[in-house]
């Protein structure tokens, strides 16, 4: 029997939120750099009927993830507050699933993939029910939760394209950026600027 193999791709954006742009609790620099061409690629997905993701960081007051109780950050994105919002430039589509992650407070979460959507689902079981085998990523930051949402999408065999100019990194150490991005190289990931990805879309080659 011939298995139906068409292959579906998806655009994952991570936790554009305002606590990670400039101003915010655990400013990125350069962060808010992300938010026009994400918007606009988020639109070029809907628009050819392509499922958008965001993710969010969205931690209780008190987590290990935070200083004050061992962990590496200062309090951002505590979930229900501005800094937890999406940027207010971030265009979403309507449809688009909103995936939160951090909410226990034990764990930092900082891939996507430890995340759930407002109905309980995880980020891959929904990748799986929908048939998504390729997934475009860009967000922040790309040190940490795009680095970590981008290896496990390899470990789970899916194709992933980074959108080079769609993301900032923190680098709490100089070259983490670097490190991060010979990472996702190593692990088969393709490079493309934001207009190059939504001209492959747009001719719905993806
Ligand atoms: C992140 C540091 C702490 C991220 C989240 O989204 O990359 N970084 N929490
Ligand atoms: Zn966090």
């Amino acid at each position: 029997m011939v298995r139906n193999m068409k292959i579906s791709a998806a655009l994952l954006i991570v936790d554009v939120q305002n606590d990670f742009c400039p101003g915010g609790a655990l400013a990125v620099p350069d962060g808010d750099r992300v938010v026009e061409p994400l918007s606009r690629i988020a639109g070029c997905f809907a628009a050819a009927g392509l499922l958008v993701l965001a993710s969010r960081d969205w931690h209780p007051p008190e987590t290990k993830h935070f200083m004050a109780f061992g962990g590496l950050w200062p309090p951002h994105c505590v979930k229900g507050t501005p800094g937890a919002e999406f940027h207010p430039g971030l265009r979403l589509p309507v449809g688009t699933v909103v995936i939160s992650k951090g909410g226990a407070p034990d764990s930092d979460a900082y891939s996507a993939f430890d995340g759930q959507g407002t109905d309980g689902s995880s980020l891959g079981d929904t990748l799986t029910t929908l048939q998504v085998d390729h997934l475009y990523v860009g967000g922040l930051a790309t040190d940490y939760c795009v680095r970590a949402s981008v290896l496990d999408a390899r470990k789970r065999g899916l194709e992933v394209t980074l959108l080079t100019d769609a993301t900032a990194a923190v680098e709490v150490v100089a070259g983490d950026a670097e490190n991060a991005l010979n990472a996702m190289k190593n692990a088969g990931v393709s490079f493309r600027t934001t207009d190059e990805s939504i001209a492959l879309i747009t001719e719905g080659r993806v």
